[in-house]
């Protein structure tokens, strides 16, 4: 039914990309628009105006009410002699506020005077936004006692407005010619039909559609012939209309992003959370481990996506060490405020190789408990976990370095990679257990969703 509507977004289209090709205006029209609804209550057939108000409820999913994007007015009308309603321009302020008000109408007998309903359209339209493009919906399976074309005839002359007459009831009851007269042109009829061929014409129409927003201008196509399903019709106009506003949404997304990285920046410094975490990676990259590291990326990418990886919860540093002199911090703990980017982070890390550092890797890793690299003293707990075979063949002391590390409050853990083959010798528990308090704190594969249920004590209640 609303299939005609169609073309007023088309025209709609062709007046963004003809104001945009001149590079005058930063929003599209349509992201701009006055809608006013002339919605016909006398339910002449029984259901009917509920029909009509499901119809608009639907349609108004596909706008944005809001004070600076598509502003509503409608008028509610029946017979001359009852009460009409009247909602001036800006009466909903949202969606769910305009969704309220028209859930709620109700039916009342009584004829038809669209013409009076028009005339108080007329009056409407002198205090809307002139600056921007109106739209105007009457919603009426027609028969009026009186003869709507005058009004139509004004209404259809304002400049930049595009007017439509929409009949939710049996077509065959329909009084066709009425609706043209309000709409002022075939185009703008908006009928009920059945589905035949519908999907096809949907998709024809949408290329269509697709192709005057590129490439604009004339919009001449005639869809006098083609009628859709309610529900297809309904479903089609809905997604045009996304498409049309489509420039609008990507303003409101960077406006979107704009408020989020303002409310995290405020809300790093308020709230505690009680799930405050700093956890320090630090993997072994060296010779040894050739190809066990690829195992440490593995379960440190599994440690994180169980944690509650963000800036006011668990935040993650990784150090890489390898050679004496070749440990590198790869991101320090405030670097990232999500687990999927440290993920993708570990899983694209590239192997190093070298001889084994771990107290330089330890060593690297204190840096963490500075407030330069984002840490929380007071607030979080620390953890480091250091992936390792525990073959260490240079640098300082790791046993030393892990005091160190505890003596700034680590709480500090060893994991290594038992391989299926030589599972006896290639881990070297002496050196494990020298940097690891207490046997406790030693993990390996087998065993490492020990440790992540460790890891994660301190995210539960925030999980
Ligand atoms: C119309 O909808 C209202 C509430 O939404 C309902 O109470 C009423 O029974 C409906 N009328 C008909 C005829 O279906
Ligand atoms: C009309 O709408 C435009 C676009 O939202 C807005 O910038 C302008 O302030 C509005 N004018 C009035 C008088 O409200
Ligand atoms: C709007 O129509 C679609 C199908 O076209 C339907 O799925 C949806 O439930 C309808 N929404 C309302 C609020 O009537
Ligand atoms: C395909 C189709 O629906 N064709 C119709 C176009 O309109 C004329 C008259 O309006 C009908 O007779 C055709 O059947």
């Amino acid at each position: 039914m609303l299939i005609r509507c169609i073309i007023g977004v088309l025209v709609l289209c062709a007046i963004v990309s003809f104001v945009d090709s001149q590079g005058s205006s930063i929003f599209p029209p349509s992201c701009y628009l006055n809608v006013l609804i002339v919605l016909d209550r006398s339910d002449s057939v029984k259901g009917g105006f509920n029909r009509s108000r499901d119809f608009v409820l639907n349609v108004s999913q596909e706008l944005n009410i809001n004070q600076n994007a598509h502003i509503v007015a409608m008028i509610v009308y029946s017979g001359a002699s009852y009460r009409r309603q009247v909602f001036k321009w800006n009466f909903a302020k949202s969606n769910e506020e305009f969704y309220q008000v028209v859930r709620n109408l109700r039916a009342i007998g009584g004829t038809t005077a669209t013409k009076k309903a028009l005339e108080v359209a007329l009056d409407l339209m002198d205090s809307r936004n002139k600056t921007i493009p109106t739209l105007i919906m009457v919603v009426t399976d027609g028969r009026s006692q009186d003869d709507p074309s005058e009004p139509a005839k004004h209404l259809q002359a304002i400049p930049n407005t595009y007017m439509f007459a929409a009949a939710t009831g049996d077509p065959a009851l329909v009084d066709k010619q009425e609706l043209y007269t309000i709409g002022g042109h075939v185009n703008h009829v908006i009928l009920q039909s059945g589905r035949e061929l519908a999907a096809d014409l949907t998709r024809k129409l949408l290329r269509e559609a697709q192709d005057k927003c590129r490439t604009t201008t004339t919009t001449t196509t005639n869809y006098q012939n083609i009628t859709l399903g309610r529900e297809l019709a309904a479903d089609l106009t809905r997604k045009l209309l996304r498409e049309a506003q489509d420039k609008c949404r990507t303003t409101t997304t960077t406006t979107t992003t704009t408020t989020t990285t303002t409310t995290t920046t405020t809300t790093t410094e308020n709230p505690i959370t009680g799930c405050e975490q700093d956890l320090v990676i630090v993997l072994d990259f060296s010779t040894t481990t050739h190809p066990i590291y690829k195992a440490y990326q593995e379960l440190a990418e599994r440690l994180v996506s169980r944690v509650k990886v963000g800036l006011r919860y668990t935040r993650v540093a990784l150090v890489v060490f390898s050679s004496v002199g070749w440990t590198q911090t790869k991101f320090d703990l405030d670097r990232y405020d999500n687990a999927e980017d440290v993920m993708y982070h570990i899983r694209n890390l590239q192997y190093t190789g070298g001889t084994t550092a771990i107290g330089e890797g330890i060593s690297e890793a204190m840096k963490q408990a500075d407030e330069a690299h984002g840490a929380r003293p007071e607030l979080a707990n620390k953890i480091m976990v250091i992936f390792t075979d525990g073959w260490n063949n240079k640098g300082p002391e790791p046993g030393e370095m892990s005091k160190k590390a505890q003596a700034l409050g680590f709480d500090l853990y060893t994991v290594g990679v038992k391989e299926p083959e030589s599972s006896e010798t290639q881990l070297n528990q002496l050196t494990l257990e020298s940097i690891a308090p207490d046997p406790k704190h030693v993990f390996t594969n087998e065993n490492f969703d020990q440790f992540i249920e460790i890891a994660r004590r301190r995210n539960l209640k925030c999980l």
